[in-house]
């Protein structure tokens, strides 16, 4: 997310009156004293109040209209920030962005209003204004503080793309869902950061009759059972079914990755609970190293799971396009 972070009062004020002093600098002199001293100071108030009522419009603007934000974005922020003291501090900036702008108005009226002896009237009216102009800015660094806590950790949410038709993938860690990631996006997945947990999100994009897929290993989000996860992770679960078009369940039949079997199966009944209307394509990984016997108990589980593993052709691409084809119809 694209949102702008906003300097703490002190130094947004000593910016503004640094670029007042230089803009009022840049004007040629007048020779007649009252135009000289209205045109410079208010070339001051001018620049200082926009250089902040700008820095303070643009945090208000840029900021997510929640009712406009795509519902898998939404839960995500509701789970990393929160956006009711947000939009409080934003409140409070764009008041407070108001009232400068109207002293601003006031200041300026009363320096044009100076008559011609009174050019010496003009710099008075500039310091009460800096003065105001200073106060009402300080009051803001609560704000200012608590729309950047949140603005700094949006800006970190992974980058997804809401209008590409998404499979995630799931499993227990070691089954082989980067692998998979790797095999059926060929290109080297994007890996993005992730507000839940200390992993990264891994995105690929498959390429099918000149259509683009969107694919998601999502590890330490649907790993493990769900009990084991706090408030937070559930919302960000809860975040990925309003994404998830499908999703592919890796298991490792041959315990390489080091969970029984059955807990592998039980996973796969929590996702399907959890995602309920969402196709799942299981996945029977590792079929290369697979006993025989470990295969069969594994198909017995999972009788229409693909067959993958080390140089096995599978259909697996071919499955989760049909299964977002069919979702889009
Ligand atoms: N023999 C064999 N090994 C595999 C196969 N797929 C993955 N592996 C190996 O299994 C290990 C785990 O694979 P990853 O793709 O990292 O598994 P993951 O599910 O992404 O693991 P986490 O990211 O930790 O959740 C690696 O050593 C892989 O080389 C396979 O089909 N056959
Ligand atoms: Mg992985």
């Amino acid at each position: 997310m694209n949102l702008i972070m906003l300097p703490k009062s002190k130094d947004l004020l000593d910016v503004a009156f640094r670029k007042a002093r230089k803009a009022s600098a840049m004007l040629k002199s007048e020779r007649n004293a009252i135009k000289d001293a209205k045109g410079k100071n208010i070339k001051r108030i001018e620049t200082s109040s926009n250089y902040v009522a700008e820095f303070l419009l643009r945090a208000c603007l840029e900021f997510p209209n929640m009712k406009e934000v795509n519902p898998f974005y939404r839960e995500l922020m509701e789970s990393t920030v929160d956006i009711g003291q947000t939009l409080k501090a934003l409140g409070h900036i764009s008041v407070e962005r108001r009232i400068i702008l109207k002293i601003k108005g006031n200041a300026i009226g009363r320096i044009k209003g100076l008559e011609k002896t009174e050019s010496t009237k003009a710099s008075p009216i500039v310091r009460e204004f800096y003065g105001r102009l200073s106060g009402l800015v300080k009051k803001l660094d609560k704000s200012i503080e608590k729309y950047n806590k949140t603005a700094k950790k949006l800006k970190e949410l992974p980058k997804i793309k809401t209008d590409l038709q998404t499979a995630i993938i799931a499993g227990y860690p070691n089954t082989g869902k980067s692998t998979i990631l790797g095999k059926l996006t060929k290109s080297q997945p994007k890996v993005a950061a992730y507000p839940f947990t200390t992993q990264k999100l891994e995105i690929g994009y498959l390429l099918h009759n000149y259509l683009k897929f969107q694919l998601i290993d999502t590890p330490g989000l649907l790993d493990r059972p769900l009990e084991e996860r706090n408030k937070i992770e559930r919302k960000g679960i809860a975040a990925f079914r309003h994404l998830a078009e499908a999703i592919v369940f890796v298991v490792d039949p041959t315990m390489q990755c080091g969970f029984p079997f059955e807990k592998q199966e039980n996973l796969f009944r929590e996702i399907k609970e959890e995602f309920r209307g969402i196709q799942i394509i299981p996945v029977i990984n590792k079929s290369d190293v697979a006993s025989k016997e470990e295969m069969e108990t594994a198909k017995k589980a999972f009788p229409n799971a693909i067959i993958e593993g080390t140089n096995v052709e599978s259909e697996l691409a071919e499955k989760i396009v049909k299964a977002l084809e069919r979702k889009e119809n």
